[in-house]
């Protein structure tokens, strides 16, 4: 651990030393194993900077030159920056930096754009879409009329004629395209079109790519969508919070008292959200900034070339991926093509110090708790500086101990490969 970080926690563990200690372990755990869940990445120390600012201690309803409380001057700067290079890294016309979390932002688009009993398309849960997308568990499952959209049973990739047959059938007042499982790019003009074509918003969540996205290495929906929401500790490698990014002009209510970043807006704040985590936002605007580098297109270059080269080492280990490849940052491995289900895969590489998640796939006839896949990133561990050749040897561990089990030889050996892995590459 860098010498800097220990001294930031030298008075944490003089006070706490309970906490401090908890932190240590896992700090320790991430330095000693090896991440690979797709939505996980490490920040860099000028981020862990940011959080840990005394900014917590501020209250700043409002937005930036309207506020509730006094004593926002400096408050004001800080989230302007952050707006400011938002907007610069995706070209968007109007950003709101304030989503505590993407399921946040998820719930202000909604409570912005549409009312309890409107029709939402949406992607499929099962196919790769996510909880906030309209499970029947969350609040956009129970609130809305959900009308899925999947993957074509040949491909498993998402045919747009489908959403234009169902857009015309259901006529939802938003059409969203967005994933938290789906390896391949989206086609975000013919979403535009099929929103355009029903009188539908369309909302894009592209938590998962943001960083491909401002790195111009994925289609870009900035142009296409009304309204775009994000993570930020995905690709994007900032801390972990939310952002929206949307249109000024509501299209579908030229002439309403509210336009649409305005409604966007008081959805966030007072609608849903109290006092914006201000120390969080100077984190966010840290991670812009980095974000702005040129370095961080050849990151991203990185996290596309790591994910391909281990996506055609498993194809030929014999597993079977979901799409046939990847397009992005994120592979979905059939194990049961291994004789395994996803439960036992995922604990069988954290036993090796490999952390990954079970997931379900398109059409899986398995549990959600025990599905059929296991789904990978190649985010973090390009962070770590993972090259290629690094990637292909890790995926051929990942492949050894998946296909023996039980061989504790094989096992001992991926131990001591990811443990050479992560003395090579190591963080914080
Ligand atoms: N939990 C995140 C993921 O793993 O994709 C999405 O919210």
């Amino acid at each position: 651990m860098h010498a800097t970080y220990y001294k930031t926690m030298k008075n944490l563990h003089d006070i706490d030393p309970t906490i401090a200690n908890l932190i240590f372990k896992e700090t320790q755990r991430q330095r000693d194993g090896l991440e690979l869940i797709a939505s996980e990445n490490y920040v860099s120390e000028a981020v862990l900077q940011a959080l840990g600012s005394p900014l917590t201690n501020k209250y700043s309803e409002g937005y930036p030159g309207k506020r509730y409380y006094a004593g926002n001057q400096v408050i004001d700067e800080i989230e302007t920056v952050a707006i400011e290079r938002a907007k610069k890294l995706f070209h968007a016309e109007h950003v709101n930096v304030q989503p505590h979390a993407g399921a946040q932002a998820n719930f202000a688009v909604y409570l912005a754009l549409a009312k309890p009993g409107d029709t939402i398309l949406a992607m499929d849960l099962g196919a790769g879409g996510h909880l906030t997308h309209g499970s029947p568990a969350n609040f956009s499952g129970k609130w809305f009329h959900i009308i899925p959209y999947g993957v074509r049973r040949d491909t498993e990739l998402v045919d747009m004629e489908e959403v234009r047959a169902l857009a015309k059938k259901h006529k939802p007042k938003i059409i969203l395209a967005g994933f938290s499982a789906y390896p391949r790019k989206l086609d975000f003009k013919t979403f535009a079109d099929i929103a355009h074509e029903v009188g539908a918003y369309l909302f894009v969540d592209m938590a998962h790519v943001a960083g491909l996205i401002a790195t111009q290495l994925y289609p870009d929906p900035i142009p296409y969508a009304d309204v775009v929401t994000t993570t930020t500790h995905k690709t994007l490698r900032g801390p972990r919070g939310g952002m929206i990014l949307c249109k000024i002009t509501d299209r579908l209510d030229p002439d309403g008292k509210k336009n649409l970043a305005q409604k966007i807006d008081s959805a966030v704040f007072p609608g849903s959200q109290g006092g914006p985590l201000e120390h969080c936002i100077a984190a966010k605007a840290v991670c812009f900034e980095e974000a702005l580098h040129p370095a961080f297109k050849k990151y991203q270059e990185h996290v596309l070339e790591n994910s391909k080269a281990m996506a055609e080492v498993f194809i030929s280990e014999g597993a079977r991926l979901v799409s046939g490849g990847t397009e992005n940052h994120l592979i979905l491995v059939d194990v049961t093509t291994w004789g395994l289900g996803g439960k036992d895969a995922e604990h069988i590489l954290d036993e090796v110090g490999i952390s990954t998640n079970k997931n379900m796939l398109p059409f899986d006839e398995r549990k959600p708790m025990d599905p059929s896949g296991i789904r990978l990133g190649s985010a973090a561990i390009t962070t770590r500086g993972f090259n290629c050749e690094d990637s292909i040897a890790l995926a051929k561990t990942i492949a050894t101990v998946l296909k023996s089990p039980a061989d504790t030889i094989k096992k001992t050996a991926a131990q001591e490969h990811v443990a050479a892995l992560t003395k090579k590459y190591p963080i914080y």
